[in-house]
């Protein structure tokens, strides 16, 4: 038996994620059920469009879907599945009172009379521009509590701190499907079994290694880094046996799969502001639903997640729903060392 906080918590290798979420459940006699019957359908959306990127490759839903999203980005077909597969499902769960995605400018009402007390903030495909060379891309969410009165959600609803997140997560689509995700118990990981389409318990009580193993960072754009990245970057390539330096390159460029080695394995990973996106003065990964998430994983897991001017992802307030941040996270040796380059 686990313990957490005090309370036991069966940690049996090969339950199911839905078992799991009761259990978790139980250790909360206020509950209303309403968080896990969110995670619940969320499964099952992750399911749907699991079963669609394995299949991507066969069923021509490769290639692009012609049109741009609010991010200028080219949107790939499974993107546009993947959204509004999420979208459909969580607009009649009666769970959720408003939704963001990276895919829509605007925030997503939910239908009338199925307003729930919780917000979904997601990422519905990380990484697509992957999906045609069948590199690991993922979902990424974040749940806070509602917030202001009334029925219907607001983007205020939307906009708080990550360190008000009642859940957070991810779904990789790699090798095989995985769902790691914490409600403030600890990072549960689960592996689906696509014969019998049941996730089950494979990673419990996941805990960042102590030491990083690689780090990861788009080097290209070294020559344009501010001068704290560049020896930060250069500290983590330095030769220190105590520590294991220099730790390997490891970089994807898939958000999901770079977090989840480095959180399996060991690592940090660094997505800083640099000189050459002056459209991204805050660098290129979202707050709402990609730093603020993997923020609260990586603090459940031990780790630590900062920006590059030594600010607590989780302590940042938000303004607008698609708005940027430099992100360091991983190991919390590691990217704490980040801040004495940071602190000028
Ligand atoms: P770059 C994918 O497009 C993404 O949003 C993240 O998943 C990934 O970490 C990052 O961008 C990669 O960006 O500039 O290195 O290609």
């Amino acid at each position: 038996m686990t313990q957490y906080k005090g309370k036991k918590m069966p940690k049996r290798l090969g339950v199911t994620i839905s078992r799991q979420i009761m259990d978790s459940q139980r250790l909360h006699p206020q509950a209303t059920g309403d968080l896990s019957g969110l995670l619940s359908e969320l499964i099952v959306a992750a399911k749907i469009i699991s079963a669609e990127v394995n299949m991507a490759g066969l069923a021509d839903i490769l290639g692009h879907a012609g049109k741009t999203n609010i991010q200028g980005e080219i949107v790939q077909k499974l993107d546009e599945f993947a959204n509004s597969t999420i979208k459909r499902r969580m607009e009649q769960c009666g769970y959720v009172c408003v939704m963001a995605s990276e895919e829509e400018e605007e925030i997503i009402p939910v239908l009338d009379g199925y307003e729930g007390k919780y917000t979904l903030a997601f990422d519905p495909l990380d990484g697509s521009s992957n999906i045609d060379v069948n590199v690991s891309i993922g979902t990424i969410f974040s749940v806070h509590r509602k917030v202001t009165g009334g029925k219907r959600g607001t983007a205020e609803d939307l906009l708080q701190k990550g360190s008000l997140q009642v859940a957070a997560g991810y779904i990789i689509y790699g090798s095989s499907t995985m769902l790691v995700y914490s409600t403030g118990e600890g990072v549960h990981g689960f592996t689906l079994d696509p014969s019998v389409g049941e996730f089950f318990l494979s990673h419990p009580d996941i805990r960042i290694p102590e030491r990083a193993k690689y780090y990861s960072v788009n080097e290209a754009y070294t020559n344009y880094w501010f001068d704290a990245t560049r020896r930060y970057v250069s500290y983590l390539k330095e030769i220190d046996h105590e520590s294991g330096r220099p730790y390997s390159l490891r970089y994807i460029g898939s958000l999901v799969a770079d977090f989840h080695r480095n959180l399996i394995s060991g690592g940090v990973f660094l997505y800083p502001r640099d000189k050459k996106n002056t459209d991204k003065p805050e660098g290129k990964l979202r707050l709402l639903y990609e730093a603020a998430p993997m923020a609260m994983l990586v603090k459940e897991a031990g780790g630590l997640a900062l920006t590059d001017d030594g600010r607590d992802i989780l302590e940042i307030e938000p303004t607008h729903l698609h708005q940027r941040v430099p992100l360091i996270i991983g190991n919390r040796k590691d990217v704490e060392m980040a801040r004495s380059f940071f602190a000028g």
